[in-house]
Order: structure tokens, then C-alpha cells, then sequence
């Protein structure tokens, strides 16, 4: 019979406190692959948000009216606060956030798939708002319960932000979907473009996830990849009838045994090659970010430059 050690107590405590529903906090005990997991997903989360600046950003100068810049650049800022917010959380792990952002930026670490295509037409400002963000809040608002903590918190606060996004985008479909043939036409192209990628957002099939055991055993995640896909595709068909466009799935069906909306097969080669770095945008969001990153030198610089000095006057004061 294996001796109990120290670890296997505080494992079995840890264990106790998740399945009574118990937070987990930065200075309670955890095992390393809880740690591990966490900062490997938080940190991929931080990412995304960041890096899915670019597509919106890309449209910012060209938004049809000042309301609707006004709009688009909020939900682009909004973005930026969100990562800032999941990085926080990420070091509250004892992670150093700019190791994160290093390995991002030496194509280590991932970022949502969804980010990797191009946004081509003012309807995809729509789209995005109404289907990825849409897609974001079915998985954040499950994540909103993880049971570590920091992140169950931010994801609290980015789900109302990430709510405002997608009536936004909701309102920008509702517009031209009762616009003129053309405007039509646009939404519809966008649409074709979008659905699938959206669906991709909540990684591979139950089957394929090496992660979700582990991560549903610990509470983090509460629903499957799958589990979430088919909750966002029965929120999303009657939205898609009530603009009066179309789905681009042939086998979309309602079943009537199960209640749910089945969907056809996804393409999960796509989904592979967009996250080896092959996707339509994956060499011009990494260059995005890098250039960005290397413009902002100076800004760290000054920033932390900023921070030596109040400390040393403090230093000064106190002494
Ligand atoms: N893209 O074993 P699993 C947003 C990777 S935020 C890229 O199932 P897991 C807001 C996965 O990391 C969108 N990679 O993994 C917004 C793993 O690789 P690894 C981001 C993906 O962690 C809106 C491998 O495949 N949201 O949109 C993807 O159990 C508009 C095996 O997969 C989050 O990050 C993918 N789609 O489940 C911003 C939510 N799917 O690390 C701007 C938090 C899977 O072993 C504009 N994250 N992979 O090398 C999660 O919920 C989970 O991490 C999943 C993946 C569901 C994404």
C-alpha cells in the first residue's frame, strides 16, 4: 500500500475544497499541473484578446459614420483591457508576464484561431461582434465559475464588457440585413466566411482534447469543447433566422429528439493548419504584434524609468 506523503494530503485537502465549490486563491497550496494548466490556458487567453485587436483595428479609419468608429474603437480598447486584466491573473501563478508575451512573440505560445483570418468587409465589424464575441461570452460565462479564483473574477467583468460587444455587432447585422440588396449581399459573404472559424473557437472535438480531462477534473473548465460549441449553435440559429440569412451548412438540422441544432461535419484540417502558423493571417498578426511590441520599447522604458524613480524617492522618505 503507497505511503501517504505530504503532497497526497495536500492534494486530497485541494481536491476536498474543489468539489465543495471552494475558490482557489494565489496563496493556496496547488499542484504544479494545476499551475501549469492554468497559466498555459490564462496566458493563451491574454494573447488572444490582444492579438484579436487586429482585425477590428483594421477597420477603425474606414467605420461609415463617427457613431460607428466611436463604437468600434471602445470594443478595440475594451480588448486591450481584457488581456491586461488575464495577464494580472496570469502572474498572480508567479509567472512573469513579459516571459508570456515573449513566448507569443517567438510563436511559443497560441492564440485563438479565430484571430488568423482576414476581416475584408465593413459587415465583418458586425460578425465579429455578433459571432466571436458571441461565441466568446458561451465559453467565458462557464469560465466566470472556474475554480481558481483571479480568473473566474476578471471573467466576470469582461463577460458584461464582451455583452455590450456582441449587441453592438448584433445591431451592425440587424442594419444591413434590412439594408439595401447590397448591404445584404455583404453581410451574407461575411457570414460564409465567419461561421465556421467561429465554430473552431471552442477547440477540437471531446475526443481530440488532450487538455479537458484534467481541467474539468480541477473545476476550471465546467462544459466540454463540445458541450459549449452546441450551446453557442442553438443560441445562434435563431438569431441567423431572425436577420433572414443563411448558415453556410447544408446539414444544419433541428432535432427533434434531442432539442438541439445539429451541424455538419467541421473541417478540423483547417483547424489544424491554422494553429501550426498556416491560417490566411498568421505571418501578418505575428509581424503586427512584433512591430508593436518593438515600437513600445520606448514606452517601457520611460514607464519603468518612472517607477525606479518613485521607488527611490520613497526609499529617500523612508530613510
Ligand atoms: N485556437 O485540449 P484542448 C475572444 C489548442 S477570446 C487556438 O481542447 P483546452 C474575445 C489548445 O490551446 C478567445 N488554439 O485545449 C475577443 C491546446 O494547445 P496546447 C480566446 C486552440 O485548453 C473577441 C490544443 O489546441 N478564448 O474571442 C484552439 O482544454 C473579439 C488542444 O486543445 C479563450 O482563450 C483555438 N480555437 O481548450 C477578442 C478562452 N482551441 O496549449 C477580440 C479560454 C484549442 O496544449 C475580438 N480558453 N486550441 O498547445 C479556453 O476555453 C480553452 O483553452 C479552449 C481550448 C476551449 C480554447
Amino acid at each position: 500500500m503507497p505511503v501517504p506523503t505530504e503532497d497526497s494530503a495536500l492534494l486530497a485537502a485541494f481536491e476536498a475544497r474543489i468539489a465543495a465549490g471552494e475558490s482557489i486563491e494565489p496563496k493556496d497550496w496547488m499542484p504544479d499541473r494545476y499551475r501549469k494548466q492554468l497559466t498555459r490556458m490564462m496566458s493563451q487567453h491574454a494573447h488572444s484578446e490582444v492579438v484579436g485587436m487586429l482585425p477590428e483595428g483594421n477597420w477603425i479609419t474606414r467605420a461609415p459614420s463617427l457613431r460607428r468608429k466611436l463604437s468600434l474603437i471602445a470594443k478595440v480598447q475594451d480588448e486591450a483591457g481584457h488581456g491586461l486584466y488575464i495577464y494580472c491573473g496570469t502572474e498572480t501563478l508567479g509567472v512573469d508576464r513579459h516571459e508570456l508575451v515573449e513566448q507569443l512573440l517567438d510563436g511559443r505560445a497560441k492564440y485563438s484561431s479565430i484571430f488568423n483570418y482576414p476581416t475584408l468587409a465593413w459587415a465583418d465589424m458586425g460578425v465579429i461582434g455578433w459571432l466571436v464575441d458571441g461565441a466568446a461570452i458561451v465559453n467565458q460565462t462557464v469560465l466566470a465559475k472556474a475554480s481558481y479564483g483571479p480568473y473566474a473574477r476578471a471573467m466576470v467583468r469582461i463577460c458584461k464588457e464582451e455583452n455590450f460587444h456582441k449587441r453592438q455587432g448584433y445591431e451592425i447585422c440587424t442594419v444591413l440585413a434590412n439594408g439595401t440588396p447590397a448591404q445584404k449581399a455583404m453581410l451574407q459573404e461575411s457570414v460564409n466566411r465567419f461561421w465556421w472559424p467561429a465554430l473552431m473557437m471552442f477547440g477540437p472535438s471531446d475526443t481530440n482534447s488532450p487538455n479537458s480531462a484534467e481541467l474539468l477534473k480541477w473545476r476550471v473548465k465546467r462544459k466540454t469543447n463540445d458541450e459549449l460549441r452546441q450551446r453557442f449553435v442553438n443560441l445562434t440559429v435563431p438569431q441567423a433566422i431572425a436577420l433572414g440569412i443563411t448558415l453556410p451548412d447544408p446539414d444544419l438540422r433541428f432535432n427533434e429528439t434531442t432539442g438541439d441544432w445539429d451541424i455538419g461535419e467541421i473541417d478540423w484540417s483547417e483547424f489544424h493548419a491554422v494553429l501550426k502558423g498556416n491560417g490566411p493571417c498568421n505571418h501578418e498578426r505575428m509581424a503586427a504584434r512584433r512591430k508593436a511590441h518593438d515600437d513600445g520599447a520606448w514606452v517601457r522604458a520611460a514607464a519603468t524609468a518612472h517607477a525606479q524613480k518613485q521607488q527611490a524617492r520613497k526609499d529617500t522618505a523612508a530613510a
